[in-house]
Parts: C-alpha cells; structure tokens; sequence
C-alpha cells in the first residue's frame, strides 16, 4: 500500500483484511479463516454451518458434537429420535431392545412414534416346562418373561 510492501500473513486465527491493512481475528468461534465470511476451522466443539461456528445443539437440539469425526451426531438415550439412529428408548441400557449405542438388539423390533421409540420382541416364547397337578391346574414355564394382555 502507498508504494510500499506490505505483509499480508497473519498469525493463527487470524486474516489480513484487504481494507484496513491488518491482521484482523476470524470471528466468534472460528479459528481459521480467509475473512469474516470465510471460516475454515472451528474451535474445538463448533462445527461450520451456514456460514459460521455452530454449537450442535443450536444447529438441531437433539445432536451433540462428536469428536472423532468433529460432526454432530444425534444424541443416544434421551429419548428421542430423529432418523439419525437406530432407536432411542430414552437410556443406554442393552437388554430392553435398543442398545447402549442406540441399535436394535436381536430380536427386537423397534418403532417411531412421535421422535420415541417403542421396541418389542419379535422371537416367540417356548414353553419348557409344563406340568399338571392333582387339582388340574396346569403350570407352564417359558423360556422368557410373558405377559398376558
Ligand atoms: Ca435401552
């Protein structure tokens, strides 16, 4: 500018502004950019969406930011489910049909209704055990828990 040379590099989190001549800092939460609209990296626990640094939960309140991959991902156990998991019962608990990382178990079946889950099984009791006494009252035993509607 005015003849002279000007550095245009910038430390990190920070970009040259064409304008003013200066090293300006990126915006909110972003950490690495080429302007004010231009974001390449978040800080750590925002993901780029629509042209800025998001929290998950801002974005969609039912996902929560995964730092494996630095996505939002939906939310296992709170019961909820949105299409982005298997099931969701509302807890992290394998045996119940929908398990700790919110897939169907084995012989469950699982339905959305309303963003919840409802999972039932879908194998058939057997019968291990049955007896008949001198009154005739029959007993059986089953291979799991029933119930009788
Ligand atoms: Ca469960």
């Amino acid at each position: 500018m005015d003849g002279r040379c000007v550095d245009t590099s910038c430390i990190f989190g920070y970009y040259f502004d064409n304008q003013d001549y200066m090293c300006k800092q990126c915006p909110g939460t972003c950490i690495s950019c080429l302007d004010t609209n231009e974001c390449y990296e978040c800080a750590y626990g925002y993901v780029y969406h629509n042209g800025m640094c998001a929290l998950c939960s801002q974005i969609n309140e039912f996902t929560e930011y995964n730092p494996e991959n630095k996505q939002c991902q939906e939310i296992c156990g709170d019961g909820v489910n949105i299409g982005l998991k298997e099931c969701d019962d509302g807890n992290r608990v394998n045996g119940d049909g929908c398990d700790k990382n919110c897939k169907i178990e084995n012989n469950w079946a699982c339905e959305t209704i309303d963003l919840k889950d409802k999972c039932h099984r879908t194998d058939m009791p057997t019968i291990r055990h049955a007896t008949i006494d001198a009154n005739f009252t029959f007993t059986f035993v089953f291979s799991r828990f029933i119930t009788f509607t």
